[in-house]
């Protein structure tokens, strides 16, 4: 059976240390979320940083060993690298310009050469690892040169690359001073992938622009290579969500929730503090639609979970600062002896806790600025298979609308006016008209989920390396 290798810049485990020992937990966020959950059927290696700034060698080397038992190896990255590499050129560059936030763009050539350095480093751990007949496959905007490092070294080797955040418009895309190595990085893959057309449609038009490359239904060729370039909107792990195990712990929490808002309807949002999730816009919203619809005081909450995020980045701490005073500034505002509008929690929370909210919440108030995808609102999504009562409301900035527009409400994120219609008719909404729109979205989600996307993504990128062999051999 032929390898996956999979290379991203987290591994799924992140190591910490703590009380003088080493601890293996699972790391959070929307890839390895996804590819854990893969089934077996794959041989697979995962090759990632761990996710800590590990100085001493002999620990490096008990931390390796650790690791290599289930498959996993580490890159580890200096202080330097990580702020250069990681919080530098990889979250204060690439992060906000492709979510169109160019002003927070920084053009920096030493986090450029550090981008350039880690992702060499990344190469060495691949030429290390890697057999003839491997198959590979490279994740996310922290690896875009990687591709075309590892082509130059194995020029035979089946290599994808798939995209988690947007792709942004060739105008945008074409500020960036390193576009082209960008772009070369990346296709020295045999197949890209995107979440969506529309950043598909981006990506080949800056190639077009930028190298010349011309393609023919998202075919391009590159010297002697086909190059696939196509659209792979990933799912979750849908059974996990719909029928989570669910212990005598979340059975009570469920049951706390319940009868701490007893009448009132909750309202959920749950993102990790991101200038894109649009978290101020949202409080924002919500305060106007209590203020133009005081019919509504004492009888909705909205709990917001937000999770900590880069905080070593000028504008998540800024933006930390402002969340709280706008949450501040509605709780006081309208707060009566009785209720408190928003529950704000800044934690993460674990899964037992995140599933029980998502059962439990009335409306799933979703609305990212800019989201490659959003894996929270298919999840909740999943969450609803039992009751069949829950409303989502979805940005339409988010890549996920395109799968969930049949039964979403969906909002301009940028428009208080939209978020505070939605909401009203989200807490109207008839129940049989709820269930019909989270079953038109739930027989989707059911059927194109995260198994689905890995192997749809993995075949495809068979049968070009058939295609390719063939072509080499005639
Ligand atoms: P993220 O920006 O991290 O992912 P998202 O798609 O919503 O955003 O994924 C977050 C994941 O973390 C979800 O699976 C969620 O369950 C989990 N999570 C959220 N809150 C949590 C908490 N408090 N505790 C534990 N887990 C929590 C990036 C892109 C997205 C894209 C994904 C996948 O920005 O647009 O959808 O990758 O490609």
């Amino acid at each position: 059976m032929s390898r996956l290798v999979i290379i991203s810049n987290r591994l799924p485990i992140t190591v910490n240390r703590s009380d003088g020992e080493l601890h293996y937990h699972p790391s959070a966020g929307g890839l390895a979320t996804g590819l854990n959950s893969l089934d077996d059927s794959y041989n697979k290696i995962w090759i990632g940083w761990p996710g800590q700034d590990i100085a001493n060698e002999w620990e490096r080397e008990a931390i390796k060993n650790d690791l290599i038992k289930r498959s996993l190896v580490p890159v580890f990255l200096t202080e330097r690298e990580i702020d250069l590499y990681y919080e530098g050129f990889s979250n204060k560059t690439v992060w906000p310009h492709f979510h169109y936030f160019t002003e927070y763009t920084v053009y920096n050539d030493e986090m450029w050469a550090a981008y350039q350095e880690v992702n060499f480093k990344f190469f060495q751990a691949v030429e290390e690892h890697l057999r003839e007949d491997d198959m590979v496959w490279v994740h996310d905007y922290q690896l875009m040169l990687l591709p075309a490092l590892i082509r130059a070294k194995f020029p035979k080797i089946s290599i994808g690359f798939f995209l988690h955040i947007p792709f942004p418009s060739y105008e945008v895309f074409r500020i960036l001073p390193w576009r082209k190595e960008i772009l070369d990085g990346i296709l020295g893959a045999d197949q890209v992938g995107f979440h969506t057309f529309g950043y598909m449609r981006h990506f080949l038009s800056a190639a077009y622009r930028i190298t010349g490359y011309e393609h023919e239904f998202g075919r391009l060729t590159i010297d002697d290579r086909q190059v696939n370039v196509d659209v792979f909107p990933m799912g979750i792990d849908y059974d996990k969500y719909a029928d989570p195990d669910v212990d005598a712990e979340s059975d009570r929490a469920s049951g706390e929730i319940r009868r701490l808002h007893a009448s009132r309807k909750i309202i959920l949002s749950v993102d990790r503090l991101d200038y894109t999730k649009g978290i101020p816009h949202r409080i924002r919203a919500f305060g106007e639609f209590i203020r133009y619809n005081p019919e509504y005081i004492g009888k909705v909450n909205l709990i917001m979970i937000v999770v900590p995020s880069r905080s070593g980045v000028d504008q998540y701490q800024s933006l930390k600062a402002e969340v709280d005073v706008l949450v501040s500034q509605v709780n006081s505002e309208y707060s009566t002896f009785d209720w408190m509008p928003i529950h704000y929690y800044y934690r993460s929370v674990n899964f037992a806790a995140l599933t029980t909210l998502y059962r439990e919440a009335d409306i799933a108030l979703i609305t990212p600025l800019r989201d490659g995808m959003n894996l929270v609102a298919k999840e909740y999504i999943a969450a609803k298979e039992d009751s069949k009562r829950g409303v989502l409301i979805l940005s339409e900035m988010a890549g996920a609308v395109y799968e969930l527009n049949d039964g979403a409400i969906t909002v301009n994120p940028q428009s208080s006016r939209e978020i505070q219609q939605a909401l009203v008719e989200a807490l109207e909404m008839p129940l049989d008209e709820q269930k019909q729109r989270l079953e038109v979205m739930q027989e989707s989600l059911r059927k194109y989920d995260v198994k689905h996307w890995a192997a749809t993504f993995i075949k495809e990128q068979q049968k070009l390396q058939q295609k390719n062999k063939m072509h080499n051999t005639t």
